[in-house]
């Protein structure tokens, strides 16, 4: 079942799609995206509307290519730590094999991080038979930079529990912050080789305004939210993410992996659903975004499909906005 590629329209449109992770594989561009499920149930701020249980994984091979559906490379009843909520996922290569990482709920409701393995950047994936020990939250990002160290991003507030590990541990109580108070930020942790295990304890990512002072939780159009991604261009580090209740994907950048971070400005204007997840891929010379909204169901949250368009830089390396309903 595949439909060509076209930008800005749905990739996919047999099921629904959510939060494309892309990268080039073998030359061809890999998608690994949440698989959205079909039902009429609960919907609140903790995200219990999104109850994906697989994964699939999509490929093109050139951007006017058709889109093949590699099928169902991994399902929730196969990883025995896993109780539900299999959100978006990452994948990065190294070792000479793919590494698929996941978040999900364990069986104490705690977002943790998974990883599985396979030969073939199409999966089918074999999980580990425990998370990654000293993982908390959603949305894991992986960045392999140049030197083939391997950087976990991740990190998620609201439904993805972020606030609940300020103090280290798991404090189910926690709530939202105070708008004055500084705003939580992403995790880094740098991967042992094996890209099993954590090999220092997460750090939390400072995100600095234009005059160097630390964004504000109530700095809504710019603070981190979730869906953290990372890409380097011209030898810079962009950290990318979602600003969750402004709906915008925005970046900010530095000369170190691990931050600190400077806000530059927005890469994508709101999508038509709650949430807006991306990645960022160079193909052939050119550079892509990877998104999803919520157009394909006629604006339910949690039937999203997956979508690209080409992304541009200015001469200064700033990244042009993309306003996703305009030619
Ligand atoms: O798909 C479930 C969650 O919605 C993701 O983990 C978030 O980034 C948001 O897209």
């Amino acid at each position: 079942m595949s439909k060509q590629a076209k930008q800005n329209e749905p990739l996919v449109t047999h099921i629904y799609t959510a939060d494309p992770s892309a990268h080039v594989f073998e030359d061809k561009i890999y998608i690994y995206p949440s698989h959205d499920l079909e039902h009429d149930g609960q919907s609140d701020d903790d995200g219990t509307q999104y109850r994906m249980e697989d994964y699939h994984v999509f490929s093109m091979d050139d951007v006017d290519a058709p889109v093949v559906d590699h099928g169902e490379v991994l399902h929730m009843k196969n990883v025995p730590w896993v109780s539900q909520q299999m959100w978006a996922p990452d994948a990065a290569y190294k070792n000479g094999k793919y590494y698929l990482f996941f978040p999900a709920k364990d069986k104490e409701g705690i977002f943790r991080i998974g990883v599985a393995i396979s030969d073939n950047p199409a999966g089918p994936f074999t999980p580990e038979p425990n998370y990654i020990p000293g993982s908390y939250s959603i949305d894991p990002a992986i960045f392999v930079d140049d030197d083939g160290k391997a950087y976990l991003y991740f990190g998620g507030i609201w439904g993805g529990q972020l606030e609940k590990w300020q103090t280290g541990t798991f404090n189910p109580n926690a709530g939202p912050q105070d708008p004055k108070e500084v705003a939580i930020g992403p995790r880094v942790a740098v991967m042992n080789d094996d890209m099993l295990s954590f090999a220092e304890p997460p750090q939390e990512i400072q995100i600095l305004d234009e005059n160097g002072k630390p964004l504000l939780a109530g700095d809504e159009d710019k603070r981190y939210f979730e869906g953290p991604w990372m890409h380097k261009y011209n030898g810079t580090y962009y950290l990318s993410y979602s600003t969750g209740t402004t709906h915008y994907i925005v970046y900010a950048t530095s000369d170190n992996p691990k931050g600190p971070f400077v806000y530059r400005g927005r890469i994508l204007e709101p999508v038509i659903g709650w949430t807006t997840h991306h990645s960022i891929v160079e193909f052939k010379g050119k550079w892509y975004l990877f998104y999803h909204d919520a157009s394909l169901s006629g604006g339910i949250d949690h039937r999203r499909c997956i979508k690209f368009t080409e992304l541009k830089y200015n001469e200064d390396g700033t990244i042009q906005t993309i306003h996703p309903y305009k030619n």
